[in-house]
């Protein structure tokens, strides 16, 4: 199986930390989403990274369906538990770290590479203002993850990492459970593996 992926992207991120956590190899195929002409297309039309390419040729992409599928390959503890009230849960949660990653993407696109007599301000605010409830939601909610490392609490990590990484926000100012929960959660082997580079 082959992920085309782009190390800072958090999405590629999420999938990165999930497929170690599932015990599962991943041949890592870098892709810039953004070259013109870029043959991602073939792959995943909508040209974003990331993309599961499969050994029989077929696709599997949007990052939520591509950790489903890498935790369907084992049969240890799921990361996504498969039926009841815990399941959306974490898929709910999952959703809420995706989201502030996509706000991020959003202002990042916005700041460095629209020109900038085109940007719109009220769109970088409406993101930021997304982050921050986001934010303030992850806060109160942390204590509630407990000790295991689920598909909700993987994306936070993905989340939280990139936002630190693009500067886009102080997230760690009054936030002190979430800044002492990702401190903790940095010892793992999938998160200490799986930082984002230039
Ligand atoms: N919903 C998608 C989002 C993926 C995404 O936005 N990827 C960015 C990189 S971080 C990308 O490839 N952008 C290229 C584009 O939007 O054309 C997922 O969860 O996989």
């Amino acid at each position: 199986m082959k992920l085309r992926y782009s190390p800072t992207s958090p999405f590629a991120r999420k999938v990165l930390i999930t497929a170690i956590e599932c015990g599962v190899e991943l041949e890592l195929v870098t892709t810039n989403a953004w070259a013109p002409g870029t043959d991602l297309v073939q792959d995943n039309p909508l040209s974003k990274v990331p993309a599961l390419v499969l050994d029989n040729g077929e696709c599997i992409y949007d990052s939520p369906v591509i950790c489903e599928y890498l935790d369907s390959l084992h049969h240890g503890h799921k990361l996504i538990p498969q039926e009841g009230h815990e399941r959306f849960r974490q898929l709910t949660l999952q959703a809420l770290a995706d989201g502030i990653m996509d706000a991020a993407v959003q202002i990042r696109i916005e700041t460095t590479m629209r020109p900038e007599d085109k940007r719109w301000n009220g769109w970088i605010e409406r993101q930021q203002a997304a982050i921050t409830r986001g934010l303030d939601e992850l806060e109160k909610e942390v204590g509630h993850w407990g000790g295991v490392f689920l598909m909700g609490p993987i994306t936070v990590v993905a989340a939280l990492s990139y936002l630190e990484f693009r500067q886009v926000c102080d997230w760690r100012n009054q936030r002190p459970h979430l800044a002492h929960w990702f401190q903790t959660i940095h010892n793992r082997r999938s998160v200490r593996e799986t930082e984002p580079k230039e």
